[in-house]
């Protein structure tokens, strides 16, 4: 049996540049199964991070009972990480599940049927409607539900109500993906895929901490690590992690300071004219400008704001300009931090200057974090428009308007979409009246916690919340409504780099939960919405019909799905869009033949200023005449608005460990898991924590201008003068009131976000720290991840227990040819099939 609770990567499967990635079956069942008690096995995905591990759920006696990798697939070849070994099944088969619909009577959340729920919802937004009209409705939603999901709702709240007000908690988690990748390439949609870390001979982790976040697709740079040919590593991340210890260059970079690092990568690329003058002219615009703005930043420039070496800045420089092919990966140490659309950009421009896109090894993976972001982000219910189309463009919403036969004038495309910060804005002044939160924790997850909470506990305010658990934002809710979890329904979602996955219904949800789209389906019949023939708006009757209404909405967009099924999807690998007449089994890369979205009718957006967030005018943009190239947006580097001072001298960062997601509702009643982290702490360097007479373990209360928490202090490799806490420890499971005893990172964050993604900045802030109690013990965090002790060798954590076991199976041959190999049409190295001989081209 593998204890893949200190082993989080399990053993190493070593392979060379260009070489496929052996299989290795990893599987958990509950303590005292074998197979053979298993009564059927059935299809599915990890929905526990955005890498989206093929998977098949254990059934026994109508039960989850354990889960195995899929050999055959693209994304994981066999493998699963700790959560999606435990927590997938177990975090969804506990005995907290929400079983019946509750409504607010006298101030107390009881028991009511559906009929009660649904007609009390619908009661007030027909009148709300009515007095109020569309803007007095909002609805904030997830990167949890399935794609099928997100379409019926961005349906209902764009040609049922028409308001603006919708977001999801992609805000949250990857609105700069998108814009990064709006803002370069015109349209959202990754580049690159996992296959290039076979092929790169460098790979740069742009604030990621892959190794605790993705674990699965750490394991694959790991084993390329551990082969020939290992690629270089570059880690940019102020903390100790797994991957900094793994890299050949690390830039501990002083949070909020990623774009002026950036501009220093991008000066030494063109000083040392390591830039590709020929692909530059072909398929980009705006060098003149990018060349402006970064010269300034010198090595020793950056080197100083930065807090770095300015030879290691040289060193990171040189490995990205000499280098044939490059990955690139960035998460929230940019995507939460200062100006963070300008610094991904800039990782953009830094592939763009060396023609190093859409080739394997030479990608981009402007990452997601939750499994399901990239559907929300393609359906609309993140307020976008369905199908990546521009709402600045006419022609876009006629095309909506038709598909959906209504009349365009109710679909919003007068203002941009509401971002969920702002959506909590006018929930706080009154002119949302009605708010619909599904699958999401804002009460844990949002920044500046005790401002959330006030607003969720105003009683003008309508909260509908339609969790698994009664979640800290349930327990405020005026109804709340018990849904499907995985494995109890069917759908499709899409993992970061594109791929499509099914995930079949397995087990009946417990008690009275609905799948997701039901309810919404049900809403919609409900308020009886139409379409102008005086159709019901929302005809599906299952997720099939649902994703077939889908397919059309995509057809001809970049993310075109109109040669999925969910017929192609049983049985073998998932599939990456486009999947089209002309990508019959879907493409791995995009960009290859460097043209680009970026045509004034065809893209999702004109483009922002990065420094302000000021939306160029489509004029302008035509004028600029993008002609399908990639455009080099950068801005001027501005510190963080909130920076240390005498009163709070520390900076605050805030994270994820390997062992927790999110608020915890799933890995929190994963037994193994739980163990493993059960506990808040914060981490402070040792210089910090010798200045402030605080020793391992000791009790701490950080504060900020918004509030405090209180924990035990690891001592770790984190750098100077910074504070990090893990953001998952809400109150469901702890004693007292919200707050009484407060340990969720956000009772400290601030309430800013990046003008162009309106993102909101998770990553910095200025703390105090005091001490308020000796040490029981040490710190109770994880000693295998990034909170280990300072300066120690590995210590492997607690013990999985006999909850599950996990197990490895090797495969002693080459990985499988995955179904679908057959490519027509696609070229070359670019069809979704990994290409045994791999080589570039
Ligand atoms: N175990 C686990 N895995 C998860 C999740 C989870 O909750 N738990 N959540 C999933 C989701 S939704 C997401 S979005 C991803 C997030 O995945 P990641 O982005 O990898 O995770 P984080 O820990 O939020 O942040 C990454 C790193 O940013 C660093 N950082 C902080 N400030 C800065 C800065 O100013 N600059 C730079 N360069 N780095 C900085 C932190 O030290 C941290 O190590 O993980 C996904 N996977
Ligand atoms: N300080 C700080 N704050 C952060 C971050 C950070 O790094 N630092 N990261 C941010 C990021 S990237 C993210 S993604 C957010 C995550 O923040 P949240 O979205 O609030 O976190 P979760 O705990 O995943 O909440 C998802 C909820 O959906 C429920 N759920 C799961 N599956 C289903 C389903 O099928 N149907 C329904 N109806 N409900 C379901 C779960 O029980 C859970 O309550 O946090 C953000 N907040
Ligand atoms: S890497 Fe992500 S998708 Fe894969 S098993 Fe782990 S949590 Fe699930
Ligand atoms: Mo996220």
């Amino acid at each position: 049996m593998a204890d893949r609770i200190a082993e989080i990567w399990g053993s190493r499967t070593p392979y060379a540049r260009d070489g496929l990635w052996p299989v290795r079956v990893d599987q958990a069942l509950a303590g005292g199964l074998a197979e053979k008690d298993v009564d059927r096995w059935v299809q599915s995905a990890c929905v526990l991070c955005s890498n989206g591990c093929a998977c098949d759920i254990a059934v026994k006696d109508g039960a989850m009972v354990g889960i195995r990798g899929r050999a055959g697939d693209l994304v994981n070849h066999g493998r699963l990480g700790p959560k999606g070994l435990f927590a997938s099944w177990q975090g969804v088969s506990h005995k907290d599940r929400l079983t019946s619909p509750l409504i607010r009577e006298n101030g107390q959340l009881v028991e009511c049927s559906w009929d009660t729920a649904m007609e009390r919802i619908v009661g007030r937004s027909r009148q709300l409607l009515q007095e109020r009209g569309p803007l007095s409705h909002g609805f904030y939603t997830s990167g949890q539900l399935f794609l099928e999901e997100y379409y019926a709702l961005a349906v209902i709240g764009k040609a049922g109500i028409g308001t603006p007000h919708m977001d999801g908690n992609t805000r949250l988690c990857t609105a700069t993906a998108a814009a990064a990748l709006k803002e370069t390439f015109g349209a959202d949609g990754q580049p690159g895929a996992y296959q290039d870390i076979d092929h790169c001979e460098a790979i740069f982790l742009y604030g990621h901490n892959m190794a605790e976040t993705q674990t699965v697709l750490w394991s694959r740079v790991l084993d390329r690590i551990a082969g020939p040919d290992r690629p270089l590593v570059v880690c940019v991340d102020p903390r100790d992690t797994e991957v900094a210890r793994h890299a050949d260059v690390h830039l501990a970079v002083k949070p909020g300071t990623n774009l002026a690092l950036m501009h220093a990568l991008v000066r030494e690329v063109l000083h040392n004219g390591w830039e590709d003058g020929g692909y530059l002219g072909e398929h980009t615009l705006g060098l003149e400008d990018l060349r402006q703005t970064v010269e300034p930043w010198t090595a020793e420039a950056a080197a100083e704001t930065c807090g770095v070496a300015a030879e290691d800045i040289r060193q990171a420089a040189r490995i990205f300009g000499t280098s044939d092919r490059v990955l690139s990966t960035v998460l929230q140490g940019f995507y939460q931090s200062s100006q963070a659309t300008a610094a991904s950009c800039q990782v953009n421009n830094l592939h763009l200057l060396r023609g190093m896109l859409g080739r394997p090894g030479a990608g981009i993976l402007q990452m997601n974090g939750q499994p399901t972001a990239q559907n929300n982000r393609e359906c609309g219910a993140d307020g976008d428009l369905p199908g990546f189309r521009n709402w600045e463009n006419e022609d876009h919403i006629q095309d909506l308007a038709r598909l959906w036969n209504v009349d365009p004038g109710i679909i919003p495309h007068w203002a941009p979409p509401t971002h969920a910060l702002q959506i909590f804005r006018y929930a706080e002044q009154g002119s949302i009246e009605f708010l619909w939160v599904s699958a999401t924790n804002p009460a844990v997850s949002m920044p500046e916690l005790p401002r959330i909470r006030d607003i969720l506990a105003r009683p003008e305010l309508f909260l509908v919340v339609q969790d698994l658990y009664l979640t800290e934002t349930a327990q405020a809710a005026d109804v709340v409504l018990p849904a499907a979890g995985w494995g109890e329904k069917t759908g499709t979602f899409t993992n970061a780099n594109r791929t499509v996955h099914l995930s079949d219904k397995a087990v009946e949800p417990p008690g009275e939960a609905r799948p997701d789209l039901e309810i919404f389906l049900d809403y919609s019949r409900r308020m009886d919405f139409r379409t102008r023939e005086g159709e019901p708006l929302l005809r599906w009757t299952g997720p099939e019909e649902a994703f077939e209404a889908w397919k059309e909405c995509s057809r001809g967009r970049p993310c075109d799905y109109t040669a999925i099924s969910y017929e192609r999807l049983r049985g073998g690998s998932g599939i990456p869009w486009p999947c089209n007449g002309e990508n019959p089994d879907g493409r791995v890369r995009l960009y290859g033949d460097g043209v680009f979205p970026t045509a004034p009718e065809y893209c999702e957006n004109y483009g922002h200023d990065l420094l302000t967030g000021a939306a160029i005018p489509p004029a302008e943009y035509q004028a600029s005449a993008p002609a399908s190239r990639a455009i080099l947006r950068s801005a001027p580097y501005a510190p963080p608005h909130e920076e240390p001072d005498q009163e709070y001298p520390l900076q605050y960062t805030t994270g994820r460990t390997a062992y927790q997601f999110h608020t915890r509702t799933k890995t929190g009643r994963s037994k193994p898991l739980n163990a493993a982290a059960p506990k808040a702490w914060v981490e402070m360097a040792p210089e910090d924590a010798a200045a402030w007479g605080i020793s391992e373990g000791d009790v701490v209360r950080v504060t900020s201008r918004r509030g405090k928490i209180e924990a035990p202090v690891r001592i770790s490799g984190i750098r100077p003068g910074t504070v990090f806490a893990p953001f998952h420890y809400g109150y469901w499971d702890s004693s007292g009131e919200p707050g009484s005893h407060p340990t969720a990172a956000n009772e400290l964050t601030l309430t800013e976000w990046d003008p162009v993604s309106k993102q909101p900045v998770f990553k910095n802030a200025a703390v105090k720290v005091e001490r308020i109690a000796g040490a029981a013990g040490p710190a109770p965090a994880p000693t295998t991840t990034a909170s280990r002790p300072a300066g120690d060798a590995r210590v492997p954590a607690t013990a999985g227990g006999a909850e599950a076991e996990a197990s490895e199976v090797l495969s002693p041959g080459p990985p499988p040819e995955f179904p679908g190999a057959i490519s027509s049409g696609a070229t070359g190295s670019d069809a979704a099939t990994p290409d045994p001989t791999g080589g570039p081209r």
